[in-house]
């Protein structure tokens, strides 16, 4: 048999999007008594490319940490007010600030020294004068192993959407923000069709690709702004930004109708799948939590009237 053109291009189309990452500078953070000192290092990881913030007040660093959202942190090991090795402990004293690589950077040259001052939970030591290049390399390592941490603990890690703490965080972020703005929102609960007989019918690995078809679409189809969750095992949270409830619904609907189409495949065996889902909206109703059982009671009536429909 030959398979029509439109599911596999398709299918290749959304692999690009997959692989297309939008590149986030890295975000340093320089602590650091003496500001010229500071600003030397500055300048040399900006411009290898790299986001730099520097405080020379160490009094301020809990509030720049929350702030800024660095991936490192490069800190100064003798300072009047405190040393480095206080610093350090007082950040790891924090459970979200217990992978944040914290880098010395030191005149000290004494090994026995440094060593004592790694004892807290210190991922390395450079010494002053830098030397540039080794300067961008040892923060650009770090700071990318940090990036990938913070991924893999944001992510799901079958779709790549966001897992379902982070979508519930990211709800909540965005109501507020609504709210500011004066803008309306749309709350989306998706559920794949019968997903328990698709398991049964053509195998859990079947089922996945159509898990994994399903959030590619998502991905590729959404503004970059709007947030896309796994919200539970085949359950999709998705929240549209400054959209009214009809907008949202047509957009929706059309994703309903093209990922109907799509056809997948289990040995000789093809099959298609489809979705429900229900749709809610702010200002309609004000609470995250509101949003998400409205949309859930919505989503429960397009199941009971027959699946593969989008209610409002
Ligand atoms: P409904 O149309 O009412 O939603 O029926 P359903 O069969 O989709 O709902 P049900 O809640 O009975 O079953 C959900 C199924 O989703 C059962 C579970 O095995 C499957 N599932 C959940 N997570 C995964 C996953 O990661 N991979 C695969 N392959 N299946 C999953
Ligand atoms: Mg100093
Ligand atoms: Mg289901
Ligand atoms: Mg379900």
């Amino acid at each position: 048999f030959t398979k029509p053109a439109r599911p596999l291009e398709l299918a290749t189309a959304l692999d690009e999007v997959m692989e297309e990452e939008v590149f986030e500078p890295y975000r340093i953070l320089i602590v650091d008594d003496e500001p010229e000192v500071a600003q030397y290092h500055s300048l040399i990881l900006e411009e290898a490319g790299m986001l730099v913030h520097e405080l020379s007040q160490p009094a301020n660093l809990l509030a720049t940490l929350q702030e800024f959202r660095p991936d490192l942190v490069l800190l100064d090991v003798y300072m009047p007010d405190c040393t480095g090795q206080e610093l350090s402990a007082l950040i790891r004293q924090f459970p979200e600030y217990l992978s944040l690589p914290i880098v010395y950077l030191s005149s000290e040259t004494d090994r026995q020294k440094q060593f004592s001052a790694m004892q807290v939970g210190v991922e390395g030591f450079i010494t002053k004068p830098v030397i540039p290049e080794e300067l961008v390399a040892a923060v650009a390592l770090r700071a990318e192993r940090m990036r990938s941490l913070r991924a893999l603990m944001v992510r799901d890690s079958l779709t790549g959407l966001y897992n379902h703490t982070t979508t519930t965080e990211l709800i909540e972020g965005a109501l507020a923000q609504a709210k500011r703005k004066q803008e309306s929102l749309a709350m989306v609960m998706l559920d794949l069709d019968s997903f328990k007989e698709v398991n049964d019918n053509y195998g859990h690995v079947a089922g996945d690709q159509v898990l994994l078809a399903l959030s590619r679409i998502l991905r590729h189809r959404l503004r970059t702004n709007d947030i896309v969750g796994r919200y539970g095992g085949e359950e999709f949270a998705i929240l549209l930004k400054d959209v009214t409830p009809q907008v949202a619904f047509e957009l929706v609907d059309q994703l309903r109708e093209d990922f109907s189409k799509i056809r997948f495949s289990s040995g000789q065996q093809e099959f298609y799948c489809t979705f429900s889902a229900g749709i809610s909206s702010f200002p309609f109703y004000l609470r995250a939590e509101e949003l998400r059982i409205a949309a859930d009671k919505v989503l429960y009536r397009a199941k009971k009237e027959g699946r593969n429909q989008v209610k409002l």
